[in-house]
């Protein structure tokens, strides 16, 4: 059974690491459907809209949070977006990774929450394998 993932990762907050978030992006999708795969386009239009976009992609993004069975977070790069996401998910009680390189700082807000499953790591390959350890555990809650 494939899992439904919200990816959360950085937007307004500096798109630095996008080839990043679009190499973990492909990686999940090997096993499983991710709802939120713009994060990783490297020409997501990051332009000023109006609020009415806005408020679309915020009811978007806010459906897609209640529907996902588990929620990934790439989190090296700040984001008031993604801290916000992250808040959303812990109210609606869905499992949430937050992963982050071992060199960059996590706000307190997230390590400091119990909630989170909070993962330091190395390099890219470490990243992965963290990130299948925490999809196969959701996928075995889902079925017991
Ligand atoms: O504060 P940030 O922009 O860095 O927040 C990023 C997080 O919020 C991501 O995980 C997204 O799920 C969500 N998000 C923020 N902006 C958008 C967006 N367009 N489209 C989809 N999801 C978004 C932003 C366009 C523009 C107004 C900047």
């Amino acid at each position: 059974m494939k899992l439904r993932i919200y990816f959360a990762g950085s937007i307004l907050g500096g798109r630095n690491d996008v080839d990043l978030y679009h190499r973990l992006i492909e990686k999940i999708k090997e096993t499983d459907i991710v709802l939120t795969e713009h994060i990783g386009n490297a020409h997501y239009s990051t332009e000023c809209r109006t609020l009415a976009d806005e408020q679309r992609i915020y009811d978007q993004d806010t459906a897609w949070l209640r529907e996902c069975d588990a929620v990934v977070a790439e989190c090296s790069q700040p984001s008031l977006g993604v801290g916000y996401e992250m808040a959303y998910a812990e109210a609606l009680k869905k499992p949430v990774a937050i992963f982050c390189r071992k060199n960059a700082r996590l706000s307190a807000m997230l390590t400091g929450d119990p909630y989170f499953r909070i993962c330091f790591y190395e390099d890219e390959s470490a990243l992965f394998a963290a990130v299948q350890a925490f999809l196969s555990e959701v996928r075995s809650t889902k079925k017991s």
